[in-house]
Formats: C-alpha cells, sequence, structure tokens
C-alpha cells in the first residue's frame, strides 16, 4: 500500500515542480526510488524482515534511521527492526566487539583485513539459516557500511549472499568550502553559503543533517566551513558557538569540522602587535586559541593555511618561512590530535620566473622538515584549476612530507554551474598519471594515498561545489561531481565510469535505454569543456576576474602573471609557452623519463603541448593538419560535442521526468551558446596573430572580435571583491 503511495507521490510531485530545480534535486543520490521488481523486492524483503541494528549511540541512530526510512520507500514498510538478536534476526547490525562471540571467529579473519573506518558486510550460515551481518571496528564504518548497502538496492544489485570488505584508502577525505561569513562563497554558482551564521547556533537547518547525510553516504569525513581568503573573525568567542553547533551535527555522521585560519588573527582578534611565527606570544596566543576551540569541539580537525598567498599574510611577513608558520601552528594542535593543512598554491609578484615553476621551487626545499602533524596542500596541476594541466611536480618529488590533493569540484574554469562537465573523469585522469620518480607506476593515487612512501596522514580535498540551490549544485549534473570526489577520496582507483554509472542509478532509474547514452555523454563532457576553451594545453585564457568566458586578449592586469597573453604566448609567428629546456625548464621539475617526454614537440601527449611548446603555427600536428587549423578544429570539435550532448539528452526524454528533462535541456542550451562563443572569441582573436583562414568545418563566427571583447559581467557570480 505504502509503496504505491510513494510512488504516486513521486509522480505527483515531479509533475508540480515546473521545469527548473525540482525537490527530488533536494535529495542527490539519496531518493531511494521504489523498486518495481517483484523479485528483487521479494529479495531484499527476505533480507530485512527481522533486523537487529544496535543503536546504542547518535551515530548508530543515524545510522538506523537511514535505514528505516530508506526501507519503506525502496520496498514498502515491512522491515521489522528486533529489540534483541534472536533466532529471527535475517540481518544483524553491530560493531564487532560486540557480535556473538560464534560470529566473531567466522569474522575473524575479515576484520583484519579492514581499516578503523572500513566495513564488512557478510552472510554466514547461522543456527541453520542464513544470517547476514554489517559490522565494522568502529561505529563510523556501521554508517559506511548501511549507506552501502541502500546504495545496492538503489541499484537493484541482485546480491543473495554477501561477502563486501572496504575500507577507504585515504584517512582524511575532506570539502573545503570558500564560504564567507557575509554567505557569500568564493567561486561558488550555487546560491548562498549553507551556513547561517547568523542563525547559528540556535537554529539548526534540516539542511546541515542532509549535508552531512549526503556526505557520510560516500564517505567524507572532513569539512573546512571557511574561504581560504580567511576573515579571522570566524576564530572569536561568539562565531567558535555557531561553529561548534555544526560541528556537533557533523560528529554524529563521522565528520570533522576544520577552519581556515588567518596568519594574522593574533593582530586582528588578539590585539597583539605582530603575528611573527618565532614571537613567543604569538605562540601562545595560538595554543591559547586551540585550548578555547577543542574546550567546545573535542574532535576539532585542525586548520587550513592560506599564506603568502594571493596577498593573503603569512610568515613571511616577519621574514619566516612556511615551515616556521606551519610547525608553529602544529605545535599548539599537537596535544589535540589535530592537523595543519598548509597550501601550497604561491606565486610571487616579485618572482620573474614561469608561475608553473614557482610552488615546486619554493617548497621543495622544506621537504621533511614539516612536523608530522602538517600537510601540504597541492593543488593537481602547476597553475589553477584548468580544464587540463599536466600534474603538479611537486606530486612524487615531496617524499617525505604529507602531500594532499587539492581539486576543485566548484566549476571556476569549467563554465561555472551551467555547463555539464563530469569532474571525475579529471580526477582519475590526474590520480592515474604516472609520475615515474620511483620506476614506473609511481602513480600519483600512490602519492595521495601514501603506499608510496608511507606517509603518516593521507588526504584528498575538493572545493565545493555546494551552495543553498534548491538542488546543492546549481547544475543537476554537478551533483555528480560532489559524489565522485567523494568516491575517489574513498579509493583513488575506481573508475570514472564505474562512478558515473552509480550515480545514474542512484540518481534516475536503473534502465539501461537511460544509463547507456547518459553515461557516455557524462564521459566525454570532460574533453568536450577542454576543446572548447583551452584545446591543445592552452590554459588561462579566461576573461579576468569572475572568469566566465573567454578573455585571451587580457594583457593589461596589474601583474604578468594575472593577463591571459602571458600564457598563451600568441604572436605572429606561433603560440604556447616554452617551458621545455630551451625556455623556462619548466620540465625539468618532472622525472627525467618524463622530461624527455615533455621537451620535444614530438613525443609530448599532445594534449600539453601548448602547455609546454611555443610552435609556429604551420607546425604539423600527428594527425597531419597544421597548428592553426588543429586548434581551430577542436574548438568546433568542442561544439559539436555540446550539440551532441543536447541530442543525447533529449533521446532520453521517456525516461526521466519532464523537470528533470526540461531543466538539463535548458541549461545545456546555454552550454552550446557559450561553448560557440568560446569558439568564435578565441578563434577570432588567434587568427588576428596567425593571419589565417578558418578551415572549411568551422562554423563562421557569429560576432567579430571587437563585439566579444566589450562584453563586461561585474555580477557574474562568485567573484572574489577587488580581484583580478
Ligand atoms: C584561484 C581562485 C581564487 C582562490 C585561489 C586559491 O581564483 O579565488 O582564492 O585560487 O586557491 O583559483 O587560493
Amino acid at each position: 500500500m505504502k509503496h504505491t503511495l510513494a510512488k504516486s507521490l513521486f509522480i505527483l510531485l515531479s509533475f508540480f515542480t515546473g521545469n527548473g530545480q525540482s525537490i527530488e534535486d533536494y535529495k542527490l543520490w539519496l531518493r531511494y526510488h521504489p523498486i518495481e521488481k517483484p523479485e528483487l523486492v521479494d529479495l531484499y524483503l527476505n533480507l530485512t524482515e527481522h533486523v537487529y541494528f544496535s543503536s546504542d549511540s547518535k551515530l548508530l541512530k543515524n545510522a538506523k534511521s537511514e535505514f528505516s526510512n530508506a526501507l519503506p520507500q525502496l520496498i514498502g514498510n515491512n522491515a521489522k527492526f528486533d529489540t534483541s538478536f534472536s533466532r529471527n534476526t535475517k540481518l544483524l547490525v553491530t560493531v564487532y566487539e560486540q557480535l556473538p562471540e560464534e560470529i566473531k571467529s567466522k569474522l575473524k579473519t575479515k576484520i583484519g583485513l579492514i581499516k578503523e573506518e572500513g566495513f564488512i558486510i557478510q552472510t554466514v550460515d547461522y543456527n541453520n539459516s542464513s544470517l547476514t551481518i554489517l559490522t565494522a571496528k568502529q561505529e563510523v564504518g556501521i554508517l559506511y557500511g548501511t549507506f552501502r548497502f541502500l546504495s545496492f538496492m538503489q541499484m537493484h544489485k541482485k546480491i543473495v549472499d554477501f561477502n563486501i570488505v572496504d575500507s577507504p584508502k585515504i584517512q582524511l577525505r575532506m570539502l573545503n568550502h570558500w564560504d564567507n561569513l557575509d554567505r557569500s562563497v568564493e567561486r561558488g554558482y550555487a546560491g548562498f553559503s549553507l551556513w547561517n551564521w547568523q542563525k547559528l547556533p540556535e537554529h539548526i537547518d534540516q539542511r546541515y543533517i542532509d549535508y552531512a547525510r549526503a556526505n557520510a553516504s560516500i564517505g567524507i569525513n572532513a569539512t573546512v566551513l571557511t574561504n581560504v581568503n580567511a576573515n579571522a573573525l570566524v576564530l572569536t568567542p561568539r562565531y567558535l558557538q555557531k561553529v561548534a553547533a555544526l560541528a556537533n551535527i557533523f560528529r554524529e555522521y563521522g565528520i570533522k569540522v576544520y577552519l581556515t585560519a588567518r596568519f594574522s588573527a593574533p593582530m586582528e582578534i588578539g590585539n597583539l602587535n605582530t603575528a611573527d611565527p618565532k614571537d613567543e606570544n604569538v605562540e601562545k596566543w595560538w595554543a591559547q586559541k586551540a585550548m578555547e576551540i577543542y574546550d567546545l569541539i573535542p574532535n576539532f580537525g585542525g586548520f587550513l593555511v592560506k599564506a603568502n598567498s594571493e596577498g593573503q599574510p603569512g610568515p613571511q611577513n616577519y621574514g619566516r618561512n612556511h615551515v616556521d608558520g606551519a610547525n608553529m601552528m602544529a605545535t599548539v594542535l599537537k596535544p589535540f590530535g589535530g592537523h595543519v593543512i598548509w597550501r601550497a598554491f604561491v606565486y610571487s609578484e616579485h618572482n620573474n620566473i614561469d608561475r608553473a615553476k614557482q610552488a615546486y621551487d619554493e617548497f621543495l626545499p622544506y621537504d621533511g622538515k614539516f612536523d608530522d602533524n602538517v600537510v601540504v596542500q597541492v593543488k593537481n596541476g602547476p597553475i589553477d584549476f584548468q580544464p587540463r594541466e599536466p600534474f603538479h611536480p611537486l606530486f612524487g618529488a615531496m617524499k617525505n612530507t604529507s602531500l594532499a590533493m587539492e581539486f576543485q569540484i566548484t566549476q571556476e574554469y569549467l563554465g561555472f554551474s551551467s555547463h555539464l562537465v563530469y569532474l571525475p573523469k579529471l580526477f582519475e585522469e590526474v590520480l592515474d598519471t604516472d609520475t615515474f620518480v620511483e620506476g614506473k607506476g609511481s602513480t600519483i593515487a600512490k602519492v595521495i594515498d601514501g603506499s608510496l612512501y608511507q606517509n603518516k596522514i593521507s588526504v584528498m580535498a575538493g572545493v565545493s561545489n555546494i551552495g543553498n540551490d534548491l538542488n546543492w549544485t546549481g547544475h543537476p549534473f554537478g551533483q555528480a561531481n560532489w559524489y565522485g570526489f567523494g568516491r575517489l577520496a574513498w579509493n583513488p582507483y575506481l573508475t570514472s565510469e564505474q562512478i558515473a554509472d552509480e550515480w545514474l542509478r542512484l540518481t534516475f532509474n536503473n534502465e539501461s535505454e537511460f544509463i547507456a547514452p547518459i553515461k557516455e555523454m557524462m564521459l566525454t563532457s570532460r574533453e568536450a569543456v577542454v576543446n572548447y576553451m583551452n584545446p591543445l594545453g592552452l590554459h588561462h585564457i579566461f576573461d579576468s576576474g569572475h572568469h566566465y568566458g573567454p578573455g585571451p586578449w587580457v594583457d593589461n592586469l596589474g601583474r604578468a602573471d594575472w593577463n591571459p597573453v602571458y600564457y598563451h604566448r600568441a604572436d605572429n609567428d606561433g603560440i604556447g609557452y616554452n617551458r621545455t629546456s630551451l625556455g623556462s625548464k619548466a620540465t625539468s621539475q618532472y622525472a627525467p623519463i618524463l622530461k624527455k617526454l615533455y621537451d620535444s614537440p614530438k613525443t609530448i601527449p599532445e594534449e600539453y603541448l601548448l602547455w609546454f611548446h611555443h610552435l609556429p603555427w604551420d607546425y604539423t600536428l600527428q594527425d597531419g593538419t597544421t597548428l592553426w587549423d588543429g586548434i581551430a578544429l577542436r574548438y568546433q570539435k568542442g561544439v559539436n560535442q555540446v550539440y551532441q550532448m543536447l541530442r543525447t539528452w533529449q533521446s532520453v526524454q521517456p525516461y526521466i521526468t519532464k523537470a528533470q528533462y526540461e531543466d538539463v535541456n535548458m541549461l545545456l542550451q546555454i552550454q552550446l551558446k557559450e561553448a560557440k562563443w568560446w569558439r568564435d572569441a578565441c578563434l577570432l582573436y588567434f587568427q588576428s596573430h596567425s593571419n589565417l583562414p578558418l578551415p572549411k568545418e568551422v562554423e563562421k563566427p557569429e560576432n567579430t572580435l571587437e563585439y566579444y571583447k566589450s562584453l563586461k559581467f561585474p555580477f557574474a557570480p562568485g567573484i572574489r571583491p577587488n580581484w583580478n
């Protein structure tokens, strides 16, 4: 009865919510659509008709309530929760320590295989019948196992006997929110910040709970609440009370809270006249602050620090270095088990060398000098979250330092939340890349998960794409990027294809006629954006400040390395940045085998060609076309790929609701318009240097170069105040 009711309600809701984001989208991948196949319903009913779920803590209660909410939606209201473990129990959920001895002994070897946060789901013979056990070393493992179990049901997996052992491969799986205290979100394209600082700590928005549920469901266990361009106010008692209210909720979902720490906080909120990390009073101030924070938030994670980067204060203001700054903070957090996550996103206005080389030059000498509760957080590429970059050469090079991977989930340089770009494809490409530092197979995934150098702390961070939009991420497919980031942080060896498959099933439906084409669309979407924005290794040719749309002509900003012309170096002879041994020598920051490969335009993977080489317009590409034609054809290809995405989406209309269909259809129309804008603006501008005609396959530009140059967007979202 309930089953049919839920279904009709679902259809009704979808019907009445119009064409944009719908209330269904709010549920993310935790939609728990009714299972309609009778044999599957029977299978799961059989498994769940007698469940014993030990729930003697808040965390376990949350796991149980997810289970008891989801089951009626999935298979009707027939699950029966037993008050104790009995002969009837079919599903037993409890931590390993509390299992009956006989069952413990059956799982003894398996429990040895999981890490602290891992879980086991195993079917065993017990009392002459079959019993499925979900167990873990810690309660949080039960929570993760619960969500996994429910996801199997959502994905219509026909599992009779469970045999699952899984643990996260990375310790800190962390979101970085670039959220300001006024609720604006730097580089945020999904509305305002979730954190309602004004109403906290008294008012607890249901959103906080649903945010925690969503994160726990994919294993995210840490969140930095505030922007890396930090405001010291968050460290004042009034705000810390608010932070504590959030931390209390998140703790019950296995999530630790971190804050960004403004290096000059002792001066701004502490009345000191210096923030010198070697000053005794400064260290005392931070020690006192740490005590105050841990008093309120006993499981506080620690600080994320952006120092001496893009104008942020840091130890260099006092003639000290990154190690001095990071270790001072690490010392005060150490007694409480806290971490310092110190960012390596640095490039200096006083340094004329290639910006792509600066972080490596600055940080490599510090390798091995950071305290063991310090992690150095490095962006995936050496410049800044471009649609494609070669990997950051610090990965693999800093062997004696725990390195965190910083990905950007929000699409600052990938069309904001208007473009459908499936980012796990990008993340996977980075994680699978071989650094060759310890010979073949030294992949970035192994650097990050600590298996290559046995570093103390492993971290993967993602700059969040979440805001208070009804669907959380602005674009409904932005949810796949949040989901995919979490899954890869749990296991960096998963494929982007598997993740897309899971997400589609959890979010939409299990119809193969829907899944197959849409999965294909997602998997090509990343290459499409590279083609229509930055083909062949071009990068950072975005319009200033807001980074919305193309601006390859921009040459008038205060610092050379803020100008797109610095990066593409187009002139009448050719295009590209010579970073070879004969140019800026950035290639020498990579392992010798890669240096050699990258040094020659003939051997470098073509997708990085213009990142490392300045080449004449008539240079011959691998497919025999000239460089000029190759660039132009790729821009056109990107546009064609978006046309194809639209056609694909239109072809699956029968499998989704009207609201779902219309929302993405409208967004794809924007994406198509903007892909053409990118193609036309960039090709017209580069043509003013190459003086060559466009190949016949390329559509004629819709406007003049002057028109594209004249476009201004003072109110583009996510903009950083006073920023170029
Ligand atoms: C750049 C963003 C800027 C951030 C900076 C960072 O444009 O808003 O503050 O990165 O990562 O991509 O610190």
